[in-house]
Order: C-alpha cells, then structure tokens, then sequence
C-alpha cells in the first residue's frame, strides 16, 4: 500500500527563529546556544532571521516563549536552560514548571517550542550533554526546530512565510 507521507524538512531557509536561554548556568546554556545557533545556519538559516532572547533562569523560559510564539514572527522556537539538582527540592519545582510551561505555551500558540533543557543531577552530565561525551543537545534542538517549523506549516497548509533565504536580492 502507497501511503501519504508529511515530514518536516530540513532546509532552515527563509524561516524565522527565536531561542530563548537561560542565563543560570551559562556555562553550560552558552554553549547549547552556539550548537543551536550552528544547526541552523549549517542548514541554511540567515542570521538576521534568528532573534535570541536571554531570561535569568529556566523558569522564566514559558513566558518569554509564549510572548515570542504570539508575536506570529516566529516559525520555531527553541529554549535553553539547565537546571543541577541541589540540596533542596528547587530543581524539582524549577524542571517541572519548566517543561509544564512550555508544553503549555507551545499548545496555546501553536508554534512549536524545543525543550532543550537539561535537567541534570550533576555538573558532569550537563557538560557531556553540551557537547562532551553526549553530543550537544543544542545541536539537536536547532535540527529538531527547522523540522518542526516545517512540518507545522504543511500540516497547517500555510505557505512559507517570507523571511527571505538571507541573500541580498538582485536588483
Ligand atoms: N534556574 C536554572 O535555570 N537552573 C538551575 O539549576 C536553577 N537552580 O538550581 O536554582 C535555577 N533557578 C532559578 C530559577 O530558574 C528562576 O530564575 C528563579 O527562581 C527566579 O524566578
């Protein structure tokens, strides 16, 4: 049996980017920036069509994506943060609410959001994830946000919005 197939690209030309990321732990949230900012650009997103937003702490990541995501400016979103357990019950408040709130956000908007937060028991395990041991999994959430940009728009239908390829036009 022939089936219809729908998958999501994985051109990032002409599609519009946010990332939000926490500044807590920066050691480790910057650099799962840098892995997510070389995603889309090796898959052919122009830097000025990528807007990166920056909150202190991955609790504040739900709202700042929501605003984005309801400007309508936004294909894919991605959020970065990580989040160590400490002594106390925090971290499971913080990675909770985290993931409740952008699952949340992502469902009221319609704009998908990446969860690239790593929730983490110690510095070592972030460390591998953002690039050691365990690959990056900022470079993962770039591939994952222009696959799910497009899918988004040909499930919806909507042709793609005209953010323009990042090449200056010919006169
Ligand atoms: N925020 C993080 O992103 N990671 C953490 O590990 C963390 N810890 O451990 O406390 C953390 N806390 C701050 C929190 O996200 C908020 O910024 C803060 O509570 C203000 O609302």
């Amino acid at each position: 049996m022939q089936t219809g197939k729908i998958e999501g690209g994985l051109s990032g030309a002409g599609l519009r980017f946010g990332i939000v990321v926490s500044r807590f732990n920066s050691f480790i949230t910057e650099r799962l920036l840098a892995a997510a900012v070389d995603a889309l650009e090796r898959a052919g997103a122009a830097g000025k069509n990528v807007d990166v937003v920056r909150v202190p702490g991955s609790f504040e990541l739900p709202l700042t994506a929501k605003k984005l995501a309801a400007t309508g400016k936004y294909d894919a979103l991605i959020a970065i943060g990580c989040v160590i357990r400490g002594e106390t019950s925090h971290y499971d408040y913080v990675c909770s609410e985290t993931a409740r709130g952008l699952q949340l956000a992502q469902m009221d908007t319609g704009v998908p959001i990446m969860f690239c937060v790593l929730t983490c028991d110690t510095l070592e395990q972030a460390i591998d994830r953002a690039g050691l041991k365990g690959g990056n999994k900022g470079f993962e959430a770039g591939l994952a946000a222009i696959e799910m940009a497009h899918l988004s728009r040909k499930i919806s239908g909507a042709a793609p919005k005209s953010a323009g390829s990042g090449k200056p036009r010919r006169k």
